[in-house]
């Protein structure tokens, strides 16, 4: 599973999206020369400007619409996020209520299917678990949606980092030739990925609902120590940082080897001694396909959760999301396919492996 690196330069073919030519009918303003770009536009008291916050609503009006970005205007967003990512910590904290959700993988109509089911941000507040790249056909709006949702909303929208967000896997499983197909180089790709370095990797819920891509570490005991990280990485073949993107629950007790190549599995009697060391109730995760969209495991100390239904367009598993409320109660909420308009409709069928 973890390939080689692929040695990806970005090629120097002029964008096809520039913002001269976009189609959002004059919505967003013209960056021309000498414009201040919007990282450095506050209002002198640290908060983003009222240009940016105009910047921010109309990339979100287009983004609802599925309208990707111009290069120019992605350039601006991700300059805004890094700022607003580097402040978050490895274990970031998230006040409930919150809603939880797990792998996305590319499939933009099926987030805005998610919009609908848990209510829009930020009337709802959202914690995603990384994996919005990638095997689907829309990792471009996806990633670039949630991204602007989290500039716009930063102390309502959470994104964590998953094992796909990552110049190297990206390379392998669609995301890189998304964006060289739809942006006629690799600017906005090198743009993304070297803002997942950023991305916090793991988020705690009211100290007591730990929340991560893959899963625990033999690396590590304690929330400290994940706090101690140096995250601002490529992901890395083997360690800690890894293994928290790429390890997965099991039935066997202890660690043991991973399938995947990266990470390990992890038994019923690891997630209990971390929760108690660390007077957790719950790790939530995401990082493996569940046909109902979620899936209890280790005597409910740990939950699985996958957002992307029908993954691949081929897997016919629902998805799901977690609502937390206030007092930490948990409502699961599952969903099928959103309709695709000009797309045939493929039936739901059993997998024959999953992936
Ligand atoms: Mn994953």
């Amino acid at each position: 599973m973890m390939e080689d690196s692929v040695d990806a330069t970005s090629t120097s073919v002029s964008s096809i999206g520039s913002s001269s030519d976009d189609s959002s009918g004059g919505a967003s303003p013209q960056m021309g020369g000498g414009v201040i770009p919007p990282s450095i536009a506050t209002a002198g008291n640290g908060m983003p400007s009222e240009k940016t916050y105009h910047d921010l609503e109309a990339w979100l009006m287009k983004l609802s619409n599925g309208i990707p970005l111009a290069e120019t205007e992605v350039k601006s967003l991700c300059d805004l996020a890094r700022e607003t990512l580097l402040n978050e910590s490895n274990v970031q904290p998230v006040p409930a209520p919150v809603t939880v959700c797990g792998d996305i993988h590319g499939q933009w109509h099926d987030l805005m299917e998610l919009f609908r089911i848990g209510g829009s941000a930020p009337d709802t507040n959202y914690l995603f678990m990384g994996d919005y790249v990638d095997r689907g056909y829309y990792s471009v709006e996806t990633v670039t949606m949630l991204v602007c949702l989290k500039v716009r909303y930063p102390d309502r929208v959470f994104v964590l980092r998953g094992n796909h967000e990552s110049r190297q896997i990206t390379q392998v499983y669609g995301f890189y030739d998304e964006c060289v197909r739809k942006y006629g180089s690799a600017n906005v790709w090198k743009m993304f990925t070297d803002l997942f370095d950023y991305f916090p990797l793991t988020a705690l819920v009211e100290h007591s609902i730990f929340c991560l891509h893959g899963g625990l570490s033999p690396s590590i005991d304690t929330l400290d120590h994940v706090r101690q990280l140096d995250r601002v990485q490529e992901v890395p073949h083997e360690g800690p940082m890894c293994d928290l993107l790429w390890s997965d629950p099991d039935d066997r007790n202890g660690w043991g080897i991973s399938p995947r190549g990266a990470g390990f599995t992890f038994g019923v009697d690891i997630s209990q001694q971390f929760n108690e060391r660390n007077g957790l109730g719950l790790v939530s995760r995401a990082h493996q396909l569940v046909m109902d969209g979620y899936n209890w495991s280790h005597e409910k100390s740990v939950v699985t959760i996958f957002s992307a239904p029908n993954y691949c367009y081929r897997c016919g598993n629902q998805a799901a999301i977690m609502e937390v409320d206030e007092n930490l109660q948990k409502t699961f909420l599952q969903f099928d396919p959103a309709p695709r308009r000009g797309e045939p409709h493929i039936g739901r069928k059993t997998p024959e492996y999953f992936l």
